[in-house]
């Protein structure tokens, strides 16, 4: 379920692709974990493209999150959503989503894990834990040490986040992390199901 590679689409960051694009080459190339993520998307045009990837992975056996959006995540029957510390608050996430669809936090601090388990989340996205140019507003960069704390102190699958590439993510996985979420090195790849399939690989050689 949540494990392994997790494939975040923002067309913005990627050199011309689409969200559908982006999604499409990432089940290609094995990924069974896809997040559509964008902060400046119309809601006509966040929702058209989550219903063509929730098709998209339903076809392939993949889970399929929206970032920030419960109401899309409801409207296209997502498995799960992803919500940031202002969001709407997990219970609130509940109460429109019901009982069945994941909830995952993001967070920047042990601190904000430990809570994260405690309101109910299914998972903790956490993060960033290397520095990453994609997310300005990003906390601070966590480190390798800290992420393994989070993983060890906190029951709930980690979703690790944040400049990891091709050289840091067997290291990833070592720290005990459930999943390791990219964005740039997926849609900004030459060859994103190929660069997929090389990050599946590199994430199973630090387990
Ligand atoms: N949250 C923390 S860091 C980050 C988000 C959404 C950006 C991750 O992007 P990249 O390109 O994989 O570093
Ligand atoms: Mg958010």
């Amino acid at each position: 379920m949540l494990n392994g590679l997790y494939v975040i689409t923002d067309e913005e960051l990627s050199p011309g692709r689409t969200h559908v694009e982006i999604a499409r080459a990432a089940i290609a190339g094995g990924a069974r974990l896809i997040q559509i993520r964008d902060k400046n998307a119309s809601d006509r045009a966040f929702y058209e493209a989550a219903l063509a990837i929730r098709k998209l992975t339903a076809d392939a056996g993949a889970l399929f999150f929206v970032n920030d959006r419960v109401d899309i995540a409801a409207a296209v029957g997502a498995d799960g959503v992803n919500v940031g510390q202002t969001d709407l608050p997990i219970s609130a996430a509940r109460a429109v989503l019901g009982p069945k669809m994941m909830v995952g936090l993001s967070c920047d601090c042990i601190e904000q894990a430990i809570e994260a388990a405690k309101l109910g989340a299914d998972y903790v996205g956490f993060g960033p834990v290397f520095p990453t140019a994609t997310k300005l507003d990003a906390g601070p960069v966590s480190g390798l040490e800290t992420l393994r704390q989070v993983c060890s102190r906190v029951s709930l699958p980690v979703v690790a986040i944040g400049g990891i590439c091709a050289s840091n993510i067997a290291e990833v996985a070592s720290a005990g992390a459930a999943c390791a979420a990219v964005i740039s090195a997926i849609v900004c790849a030459p060859d994103m199901a190929a660069a997929t399939t090389d990050l599946i690989r590199r994430y199973g050689h630090g387990r």
